[in-house]
């Protein structure tokens, strides 16, 4: 029997990568995001690529009525969830904190912290009864350091590092893994929101260097989810060669 992965934000960038890898390397996958139709089209490629079973679930992870709704009615095999990764996110805007517009900080505040909180609420205690499991959170560079511009994104991802390390020792006594990878720039949808859709400065934050591929993450994914049952591997930070901190990046 196959294991099962539940993905949030499989829509796009690193969560559809990760979908895609794990799916070659034999999981069924529980697709997550709030565009149905980018849904779909996933499912339709992972089921003719691979031999796996796909679920999608249409869901923004801000709604805790909705997540509860949706995780409760996947049919009884599906809950057997044997992977979560908590990558649904996003940065919102630039400004500086005194210029900072509300509604963009409760985007962030909304979707990286509660929406990571939502999901695990609801997911663990399928884990915790079958005293087995795995939850993968993406967290950033901006969890660890803070950067012009950072304000709140940064704050999110400083709470999700902080929620990783608390999880791990809730989860203790009942064998599930918590693990978080912690990327410098990839180059995927997300400045593309971060600047609402001006794509002309969402391709600046990339020029003049090779930033890694939501492939890279994907990979480092796979590979902390197969380690031994014995093994746990904390925290990843992976960065491109071209970035050495939230700040410097090596642009020719
Ligand atoms: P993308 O914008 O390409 O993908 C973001 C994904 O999150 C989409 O699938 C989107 O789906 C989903 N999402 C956003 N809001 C919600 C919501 N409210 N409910 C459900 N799903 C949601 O960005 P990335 O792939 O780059 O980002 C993935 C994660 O990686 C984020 O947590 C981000 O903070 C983190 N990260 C990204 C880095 C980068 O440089 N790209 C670096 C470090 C960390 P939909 O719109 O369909 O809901
Ligand atoms: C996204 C990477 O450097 O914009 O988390 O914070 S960065």
């Amino acid at each position: 029997m196959n294991k099962i992965a539940f993905i949030t934000g499989a829509t796009a960038g690193i969560g559809e990568a990760c979908a895609i890898k794990l799916a070659k390397n034999g999981f069924d996958l529980i697709i997550s995001g709030r565009r149905q139709e980018k849904l779909l089209q996933l499912e339709e490629k992972l089921i003719s690529e691979n031999q796996c079973k796909v679920h999608s679930l249409a869901l923004d992870v801000r709604n805790q009525n909705e997540v509860n709704s949706k995780i409760e009615s996947l049919p009884k095999q599906w809950k057997n969830i044997d992977l979560l990764v908590n990558n649904a996110g996003l940065a919102v805007g630039v400004s500086a904190l005194q210029d900072g517009i509300t509604d963009d900080w409760e985007r962030m505040i909304d979707t990286n912290i509660k929406g990571l909180l939502y999901i695990t609420r609801a997911i663990s205690p399928l884990m915790i009864s079958r005293k087995q499991g795995h939850i993968i959170n993406i967290t950033s560079i901006a969890g660890k350091e803070v950067y012009p511009g950072g304000n709140v994104y940064c704050a999110t991802k400083h709470a999700a590092d902080a929620l990783t390390k608390g999880m791990r020792i809730d989860m203790l006594p009942h064998n599930i893994k918590v693990s978080s990878i912690a990327p410098g720039m990839v180059e995927t949808e997300f400045s593309i929101v971060r600047f609402k859709g001006d794509e002309k400065k969402a391709d600046q934050v990339y020029d003049g260097f090779i930033p890694l591929g939501a492939e890279d993450i994907a990979e480092t994914l796979y590979f902390i989810a197969s380690r031994p049952a014995h093994v746990n591997i904390n925290d990843v930070l992976i960065m491109p060669t071209a970035q050495a901190s939230a700040r410097d990046v090596n642009k020719q």
